[in-house]
């Protein structure tokens, strides 16, 4: 099947709901749309009244996941299974408009072109707009994603954010449903797989001057809270062979992970997050509570920098006379893409006149989740600079285009395996 074009009045509308989504943030400079946050819900609203329009059947699961479905072809009768396709739509603080939703609005773009062609496909086409992957207001991530795949873990609905409100209580306030979680799980065996569109978020797609490729794998990662005590005292009277100071302390240990990342091979560490007490100015700080996220091209590298660190960080606390205690708040084994949907993708690129530049992401996505119970697959489009969890987050219109085009052109030709 040759897939049908993008409308001019389909990519004008994908162009322009990026600014439109991204009007719908908390105050500040660039995009803040947090997990269960009256943003969330206010841009639930505006995606759900596209998917509608796009005439897809749309529903909010218990997780606060919003899914649109293009119902197959009826002559696929009771057993047609479902593809999944989509991203999230939080953000991080002050983010970009395009690291995840551009996923969204790709995708129900492509359900639009295929509505104005009337055409229906030989399999359901769920557009899945993910309610929490960057784990922002609690920490862990791909919440949402968790919750369709059937990996989430119960035991984060208790955590507090800065405000001390559960992810129980915020969801049950957002009118989600946290005691019914499990409900929003996809039976593995009706599941094709789940396909995303995603910004690089890095420089190798605007360096070759591509609009798009094909994603290999995706980094293995862990996220970290560490905390160090030590003694608070007076600023002026303490001398400094006598303190127990947990600030400076962790200064030390924060560019500790910087060394042990910089000595590894394609290693990153990363500190975004730090809380001094009693964080008063002449007072020698108490206890800090910072975050490590800790990444590697693979499970060897990833185990080998975490050992190193934690070396560094009992030799730096013993020889400070500090306490350093590190809980490890989230965990993934990175994914390998699927090979068909790989070689699917880049069909559908070569079929778009471009290239196909296969490369690996050192970010999360979705897919990982997914990973657990179905085949993925990732697109990559580029940004400028390759700047994102940034307001100059930036992707030039006509990328988002044929971002479309090469997406359509992927559901248009993908067929469900026959067997099974
Ligand atoms: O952290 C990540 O890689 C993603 O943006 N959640
Ligand atoms: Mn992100
Ligand atoms: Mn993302």
């Amino acid at each position: 099947m040759t897939a049908p074009a993008l409308p001019a009045a389909v990519a004008e509308a994908l162009v322009a709901r990026h600014g439109e989504l991204a009007a719908i943030s908390e105050p500040g400079p660039g995009v803040t749309r947090l997990f269960a946050t009256p943003e969330h819900l206010k841009a639930l609203e505006r995606l759900r009244a596209w998917m509608d329009q796009a005439g897809m059947t749309t529903r909010v699961d218990a997780a606060g996941n919003l899914i649109g479905r293009w119902a197959a072809d009826p002559a696929a009768g009771e057993a047609a299974k479902v593809l999944l396709v989509g991203s999230h739509h939080d953000t991080v603080r002050q983010g970009g408009r395009y690291d995840g939703a551009m996923g969204v609005l790709v995708a129900i773009a492509c359900v639009e072109a295929l509505a104005a062609a009337g055409t229906r496909l030989p399999y359901h086409l769920d557009v899945v707009c993910f309610s929490d992957e960057e784990g922002t207001r609690y920490g862990t991530s791909m919440m949402g994603s968790r919750a369709l795949a059937g990996g989430f873990d119960e035991a984060v609905l208790d955590w507090p954010d800065a405000d001390g409100v559960t992810m129980r209580d915020a969801m049950t306030a957002a009118g989600f449903e946290p005691d019914a979680i499990a409900d929003c799980r996809y039976d593995p065996a009706r599941l094709l797989g789940y396909v995303e569109a995603h910004i690089e978020q890095g420089p190798v797609l605007e360096a070759e001057n591509l609009p798009v490729g094909v994603v290999t794998a995706i980094a293995v990662g862990s996220r970290h809270r560490l905390t160090v005590t030590g003694t608070a005292g007076h600023a002026g009277t303490v001398p400094m062979d006598r303190r127990r100071d947990a600030l400076a302390a962790a200064a030390e240990m924060i560019l500790a992970g910087e060394a042990v990342a910089a000595a590894g091979d394609g290693v990153v560490a990363t500190t975004g997050k730090l809380e001094v007490a009693p964080g008063a100015i002449n007072v020698i700080p108490g206890a800090v509570t910072f975050t490590v996220d800790l990444r590697a091209p693979d499970e060897t590298r990833h185990d080998d920098a975490h050992a190193a660190l934690v070396t560094a960080l009992d030799a730096i606390a013993s020889r400070r006379g500090v306490r350093v205690q590190m809980e490890r708040i989230y965990r993934s084994a990175g994914c390998v893409m699927d090979p068909g949907l790989r070689a699917a993708l880049a069909r559908a690129v070569a079929e778009a006149g471009y290239p196909v530049r296969e490369l690996f992401s050192g970010a999360g996505h979705d897919a990982l989740s997914l990973h657990q119970v179905a085949p993925v697959g990732m697109l990559f489009v580029r940004c400028k600079d390759g700047v994102s969890h940034n307001p100059a987050e930036e992707v030039a219109a006509g990328d988002l285009v044929t971002a479309g085009e090469v997406l359509l052109s992927f559901l248009a030709d993908f067929a469900p395996p026959t067997t099974g």
